[in-house]
């Protein structure tokens, strides 16, 4: 791009959303530094349109200059997808000042907003009209509902109510070429042809700009209660799973596996939470196991230390629509069979919100615990539930045996069959140097036996450019084929998020 070309485009981008919306100079590592600090990027500008009309306005001009976008949401995507490449020529299009709520109707149960609205926001807009808008991730409080469509995030209620895919009833997109496609149905049934929606969803900003969406809502529920449970074993783990989804049905909407490390983190990183079962604490408090303030203590429901070794830990949540009364009692039985059935050692039952909060805060913590930790290597890996025990037996035993030392911070949304299988440098070393000469090594024998289990290398973070490789290497040439056919006809100029999910040659 000539320097006259580059003046002339961030002339007109000044018109469209102002000069005040068009950065260029200071410190721009918010727009181009990615969340695990993994890459660095360099932008031409961040531009920050406030509506529809500014969004297709921009992609317009930048099509015909032949600059390429890459749309971003709060930031906060694992797999390097949001942030510029380093060479200085591309757009960051960050969705940020689009943030209105466009209409709730109840009568319909959806709600249409902006795609730069915080996902934090929706749900508490949601709840004061008295709905639930489900979606819960620990980033909530700054990504958007467009970064959670891009990368159909999951999370943790996905066990009821499904990934974003299943909770959006329409879009509004601008396509490459700048058009405006106002698909905000908010219809449950159409199927009029090819079903656009999905194919945004999840392409994380490579075939177009959500600029706008309709969600769907449900009823608050009247009682929801959680548990911290210790159990002795991952096989533990998927039949206390099969226990929850008999005893409590669609009323099942957490189910969340941490792993004893994983933990152990927390602790270390964010001494002020109380991790119940941790060694410190079971065995001297015989009745009393974990107190979470600021209510007190919770009391146990096994015999006094009887999860001081748990290898994992269980956080599980129950939502029912019925009373209080009722939905604990079903909970607490639940419990009691389990323990019966030697797959839980013991269990706490959250007695108030703020203690629930305080017992998801512990699992929602691991993440930044381990970034606090330092620079790790992450698997966002799906399998059946039923052969996740297995896979990680064996796993384990590869990666201990070619990694001596390796520490393995398991943890994750086993409802779903997805776990976070990260593998962090040994205890000491230099985290940097461990990165730049194992991570290959560890992602091959990690990857290669996601395949051999028939899983998925990507269950919810997306692809970016972290994983391109990866999907070259394990995605079949026939799928790959037909997505590559997918984005020459909707981006056969290659300017949407360029270089991310699919290698164009
Ligand atoms: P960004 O990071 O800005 O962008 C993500 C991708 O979407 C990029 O490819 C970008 O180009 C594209 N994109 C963004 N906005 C748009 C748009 N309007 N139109 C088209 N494309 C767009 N993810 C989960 O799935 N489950 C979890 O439980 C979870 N927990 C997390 C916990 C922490 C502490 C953190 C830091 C992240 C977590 N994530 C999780 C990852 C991340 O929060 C999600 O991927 C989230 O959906 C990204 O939203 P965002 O607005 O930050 O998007
Ligand atoms: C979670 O479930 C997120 O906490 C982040 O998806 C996972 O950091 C990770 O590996
Ligand atoms: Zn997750």
């Amino acid at each position: 791009m000539t320097t006259s070309s580059r003046t002339s485009l961030l002339d007109q981008l000044r018109q469209i959303v102002g000069a005040a919306n068009v950065l260029t100079t200071g410190d721009l590592s918010a727009w181009e530094l990615d969340w695990r600090k993994r890459e660095r990027g360099r932008a031409l500008a961040v531009v920050r349109p406030a509506s529809t009309i500014e969004v297709a306005t921009v992609v317009k001009a930048c099509a015909a200059a032949g600059v390429s976008i890459v749309p971003q949401g709060g930031n906060t995507g694992m797999v390097v997808g949001s942030t510029p490449d380093a060479s200085g020529t591309q757009i960051v299009l960050s969705l940020l000042r689009m943030n209105t709520v466009r209409a709730l109707d109840g009568s319909n149960l959806t709600i249409t907003v902006d795609a730069g609205c915080v996902l934090q926001t929706l749900q508490e807009v949601c709840e004061k009209a008295g709905f639930l808008f489900p979606l819960s991730l620990a980033s909530e409080g700054s990504c958007t509902i467009g970064g959670n469509l891009g990368t159909n995030a999951g999370g943790t209620q996905v066990v009821r109510y499904g990934n974003t895919r299943e909770l959006c009833l329409g879009l509004e997109v601008v396509t490459a070429q700048g058009e405006i496609w106002d698909g905000l149905s908010g219809l449950r049934k159409d199927n009029t042809g090819y079903d656009l929606r999905h194919l945004m969803i999840g392409s994380e900003g490579t075939l177009g700009v959500i600029t706008g969406a309709t969600m769907k809502l449900y009823p608050l529920p009247v009682a929801q209660l959680t548990a911290f449970a210790a159990v002795p074993s991952l096989d533990a783990a998927v039949q206390l799973l099969g226990l929850a989804h008999q005893h409590l049905s669609a009323g099942l909407t957490g189910f969340e596996v941490m792993g004893k490390f994983a933990l152990s983190l927390v602790t270390k990183h964010f001494p002020q939470q109380r991790v119940p079962f941790q060694e410190d604490m079971a065995p001297t408090l015989p009745t009393t196991c974990g107190s979470l303030p600021p209510e007190g203590a919770v009391p146990c429901l096994g015999r006094p230390g009887a999860a001081a070794d748990a290898p994992y830990c269980v956080v599980l949540e129950n939502s029912d629509q019925e009373s209080e009364a009722h939905a604990r009692e079903r909970f607490e039985r639940l419990l009691e069979v389990a323990m019966e059935a030697g797959c839980v050692l013991d269990a706490v039952v959250a007695e108030s919100i703020t203690q629930a909060r305080a017992l998801w805060h512990v699992r929602e913590s691991i993440p930044l615990a381990q970034a606090q930790e330092g620079l790790n290597i992450k698997h966002d890996i799906s399998i059946a539930v039923s052969r996740i025990p297995e896979f990680v037996r064996q796993t384990d035993a590869l990666l201990q045996q070619a990694y001596p030392g390796a520490r393995l911070v398991n943890y994750g949304h086993l409802g779903d069959g997805n776990l976070h299988y990260n593998v962090q440098a040994p205890a000491g070393a230099d985290a940097e140097a461990f990165l730049r000469d194992d991570e290959k090594g560890v992602n091959a024998v990690v990857y290669d036996m996601v395949d051999k289990f028939k899983g998925s290398i990507s269950a919810e973070h997306g692809v970016g450019s972290l994983k391109r490789d990866k999907l070259e290497q394990h995605k079949s040439p026939v799928a790959l084929g037909m997505m590559r056919a997918i984005k020459q006809a909707l981006d056969p100029q290659n300017t949407m998020n360029p270089g991310r999910v699919l290698l164009i040659k």
